[in-house]
């Protein structure tokens, strides 16, 4: 293929391998679902663009194939690198850290080392596809070294970064012993993007105390090797979801009907809590299981009055926080059932398991009150799904103020998820909530999804790109 002018690079590629059917020949690909890959797909398609990515098995060597218009570059990773780049220092040392320390991170520099040699080689991977000023835009934590290597190796490149997930605050983040290395590989980027403004701050901190570089507003400027200086702008970006497409499958009559059918099979209760998560402790499920175990302990509640439907979806199955993390929500699931469930109703209904869209929109409909109670998250684009799917003006968010998305979602109800009581009183505020302040908050946060969509963040993020490139080359905005 001739090189691309668009490169997006992943820990991920947008696709899974799906095995041969019995007497079939060949493995296939499919388009894995998920929110980046919605936000990306129609930019790729209209700029010749290639994404570079691991296909999610260790040991698979692929070569670049062309996927419904995309060009893909796998990065293959062995079973060690997979354990300990990526199990091992994104998921034990980085996402504990970065999410405020909520799980201990775990330091150790096998895993370090695995981490620079996998990020050279999605740089090399990178560097190899791009046209000469191609743009190239490298999406999150697991990459944090690759904006740097990929200057070094290609001057001539547009650099963004985008991180999804929060950037701590500097008294959390200088414990890492890389602290420097990470600082400077994202510097390495033209646009580096984040979630929340507070995010950005965090970083321009972090760079100003550990690097002794002047950040001005959102601006950094970046000495190179040549002895030349750039501008890196730092700021936020606030992801999204594409709204319409959940709008479309709220309004399907086959989707409404399951959602009528998942309530008469909880038994009909009054009212449907909802959670939606990853199985993973920067959610807020323990927290969340406890306040609703006491509502029901105090007799505030009874299972014919509510039930928590709590899909957990397997996550990071190999790493010991959160095998941990599963054994303490299915005790704290089998205590409060054991003690509350009826032969018809049932206090929680734990769902371990990945569904499909349709049945998550359908959930979203039948839910009266969606809880997010994330102890810390970029952003959590569950609780701006729910608000697309619910056309229909019901429905009540009950959102933490430690997930990004309580910057936008002003007419949530804003918990504190440390504060059990506190969030007690809110899910019961939230049963009690009449039609017509649902209906109101609801129309609030609806505005704000269908007028903030995915389309929208990565054209302000290529937009803030193109506006570093134009300067460069001195031509005007
Ligand atoms: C990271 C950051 C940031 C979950 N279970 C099923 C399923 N899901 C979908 C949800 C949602 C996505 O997975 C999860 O996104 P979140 O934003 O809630 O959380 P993370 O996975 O932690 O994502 C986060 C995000 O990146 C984007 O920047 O918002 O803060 O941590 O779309 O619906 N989807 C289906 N079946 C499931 O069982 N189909």
């Amino acid at each position: 293929m001739s090189l691309a002018e668009f490169v997006v690079v992943a820990n991920r590629l947008p696709v899974d391998r799906v095995p041969a059917a019995d007497g079939e020949a060949g493995d296939s690909w499919r388009r894995s679902p998920g929110g980046l890959v919605t936000a990306l797909e129609p930019v790729m398609r209209d700029a010749d663009g290639a994404w570079v990515g691991w296909p999610g098995q260790a040991d698979l060597e692929a070569e670049p194939f062309e996927f419904e218009g995309t060009h893909l570059v796998p990065v293959s990773l062995s079973a060690e690198e997979v354990e300990n780049y990526y199990e091992g220092f994104s998921n034990d040392t980085i996402w504990p850290l970065y999410h405020d320390v909520i799980s201990e991170p775990r330091y150790r520099r096998v895993w370090w080392d695995a981490y620079v040699a996998v990020n050279r080689r999605f740089a090399e991977a990178a560097a190899s596809v791009s046209a000469e000023g191609a743009t190239v835009w490298v999406q999150d934590y697991q990459l944090q070294l690759v904006p740097a290597m990929l200057r070094a190796a290609r001057p001539d490149l547009t650099i963004g970064y985008f991180h999804h997930i929060p950037f701590p605050a500097y008294g959390l983040y200088s414990q890492l012993p890389w602290r420097r290395q990470v600082l400077e590989g994202l510097l390495g980027a033209d646009v580096i993007g984040f979630q929340r403004v507070q995010d950005a701050s965090n970083f321009a901190r972090a760079v100003r105390r550990q690097l002794r570089i002047e950040t001005k507003s959102s601006g950094i400027v970046v000495a190179e090797a040549d002895g030349s200086t750039r501008t890196a702008l730092a700021k936020a970006f606030p992801i999204s979801i594409d709204a319409s497409s959940y709008a479309e499958l709220a309004a399907r009559p086959d989707i409404r009907a399951r959602a009528r059918e998942i309530r008469e099979g909880l038994g009909n209760p009054k009212k449907v809590f909802l959670g939606v998560d990853r199985l993973d402790y920067t959610k807020g499920i323990r927290h969340r299981l406890k306040a609703f175990g006491e509502l029901l302990d105090d007799g505030r509640l009874t299972v014919q009055d509510a039930t928590l439907v709590q899909v957990a979806s397997p996550s990071r199955e190999r790493v010991g926080a959160y095998m941990q993390l599963r054994d303490e929500i299915e005790q704290a699931v089998g205590r409060i059932n054991g003690d509350h469930d009826t032969v018809g109703h049932t206090a929680i209904r734990y769902l371990h398991q990945t569904y499909p869209r349709e049945e998550m929109v359908a959930l979203f409909l039948a839910a009266d009150v969606m809880l997010v109670t994330a102890l810390r998250d970029g952003m959590n684009l569950v609780a701006k799904e729910y608000v697309a799917s619910r056309s229909d003006n019901r429905g009540v968010l009950l959102l933490s103020e430690f997930a990004g998305a309580a910057d936008e979602l002003g007419s949530a109800i804003r918990i504190n998820p440390h504060d059990i009581d506190g969030l007690k009183d809110a899910m019961m505020r939230a049963v009690e909530m009449p039609a017509a302040e649902q209906g109101r908050r609801m129309r609030a946060l609806r505005r704000k999804v269908v007028e903030n969509d995915i389309a929208r963040w990565s054209e302000s993020f290529l937009r803030a790109l193109d506006g570093v490139r134009r300067a460069k080359e001195g031509t005007p905005q």
